[in-house]
């Protein structure tokens, strides 16, 4: 069997005819516009602070969106450019390196590559010096025509580390245009920076008044730099109506990671989360990630409750672009399309955890001292001798994965 299959087989994955695929080529020849959001958890869509919304854009956006509400984040020691490297491959990323230091002098099979052969101009926008995480090598090895960095930007209008998310989409935009004015299809990755931690949104930017009991807590910087997050993300989207790409368009959007580490949080923070999420903030809020596309033109309008993996979200889109994965390598899944999920975590967990459609689990020395805890009731589970098989799989997934990382030409 090939890799494909066997990764479908392992995964236990019947494909099904692309006629009979559900949103099959709902966005085909649309341009691909990819926001990779830094540090955006999925607990603050459509949560109310004393009666404000923190993203209130985006809430509106999921009217007519396709919203996935449980996905979860399987970044390794790359952070934001494991991110990028799973959005662009649906490869696990190395499990103790940053992927971008160990990889990029290889070939790397990828979704610019699969749109290149589509006639698309694919190119990525970071405001950071490109060397950082070795993007240099990463976005070339990965196929993009094209990157903008730290040195298209310049240092305008700063929060943190780099110029503002509003300032990037305002300069991305005109390169978008032009592409767009000539008939030139492209796909676009957006990666953004002002939600960085330690969150701190200057006062004149700031898009969120929150109760006095947030105040000097990292739980209200962030909900203010989230909320900052989705105002520029609107000012982007009516960029895009305004100038009419945004028709044309396929906006896909996700986290990159988490925000709220439980390791720096203080026991007040955790108070005040508790009182945001209704339960004890754990790890399985910390690497809930949300993914949502829109597609100009279209009403979509569905939550989707499927749990997925950031492995997922690029074979989702494809779908949805027309693309075929079925000789593609790749270990993430369609979700909409095949809704049975089993994926891996490493590195922010231990070896060997994994999620299923029902459970996560951690591993201690072995299966049997590990603990399963149930998705939808948080509750730990007493009994999970049934999900051993998992277990194995995913070992399995994983050593394939390594060993295919492994196998890829260099450059
Ligand atoms: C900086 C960006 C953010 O370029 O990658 O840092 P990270 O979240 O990866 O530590």
């Amino acid at each position: 069997a090939s890799l494909p299959e066997k990764i479908r087989e392992i995964k236990g994955i019947e494909p099904i005819p692309a006629e009979n695929l559900k949103l099959r080529g709902i966005a085909e020849g649309k341009n691909l516009i990819v926001i990779q959001a830094e540090a955006f958890q999925d607990f603050t869509i459509n949560l109310k602070v004393d009666g404000k919304e923190i993203t209130p854009f985006l809430n509106d956006l999921l009217q007519g969106s396709l919203y996935f509400p449980n996905v979860f984040q399987q970044i390794g020691p790359g952070n934001t450019s494991d991110a990028e490297f799973m959005f662009n491959t649906s490869l696990y990323p190395s499990a103790w390196t940053a992927t971008s230091e160990t990889f990029s002098d290889r070939e790397i099979p990828s979704l610019p590559k699969l749109l290149k052969k589509e006639d698309y101009q694919t190119m990525t926008f970071h405001a950071n010096d490109v060397t950082f995480w070795s993007r240099d090598k990463m976005y070339p090895a990965l196929g993009f025509d094209k990157y903008y960095d730290i040195e298209f930007f310049g240092n305008e209008d700063v929060i943190g580390i780099g110029p503002s998310d509003e300032y990037v989409y305002e300069k991305a935009l005109p390169e978008l245009k032009k592409l767009h004015d000539s008939g030139q299809k492209f796909y676009a990755q957006i990666v953004t920076l002002s939600s960085h931690h330690p969150f701190k949104i200057p006062d004149d930017k700031k898009t969120l008044q929150l109760p006095a009991e947030f105040d000097g807590s990292i739980v209200g910087d962030y909900l203010k730099a989230i909320s900052y997050t989705d105002a520029a993300i609107e000012k982007l989207v009516q960029s895009l109506k305004d100038e009419g790409l945004w028709e044309d368009t396929i906006l896909v959007l996700y986290g990159d990671h988490f925000g709220l580490q439980p390791s720096g949080l203080k026991e007040n923070d955790f108070d005040l989360l508790e009182g945001l999420v209704n339960h004890e903030y754990s790890f399985l809020d910390q690497f809930n990630i949300p993914f949502i596309v829109a597609v100009g033109g279209e009403k979509l309008g569905e939550v989707n409750e499927v749990v997925g993996s950031q492995l997922d979200i690029m074979p989702t889109v494809a779908n949805m672009l027309g693309l075929s994965l079925d000789d593609y390598v790749h270990f993430g899944q369609d979700i909409v399309n095949y809704p049975d999920n089993l994926f891996g975590m490493r590195y922010y967990m231990p070896v060997g955890s994994f999620f299923n459609n029902k459970i996560v689990f951690k591993p201690a020395e072995g299966f049997a001292d590990g603990e399963a805890f149930e998705l939808q009731s948080r509750e730990t589970l007493a009994d999970f001798s049934q999900y051993e098989k998992d277990y194995e799989r995913i070992s399995e997934l994983l050593n394939l994965s390594d060993e295919y990382m492994n196998s890829l030409p260099k450059r």
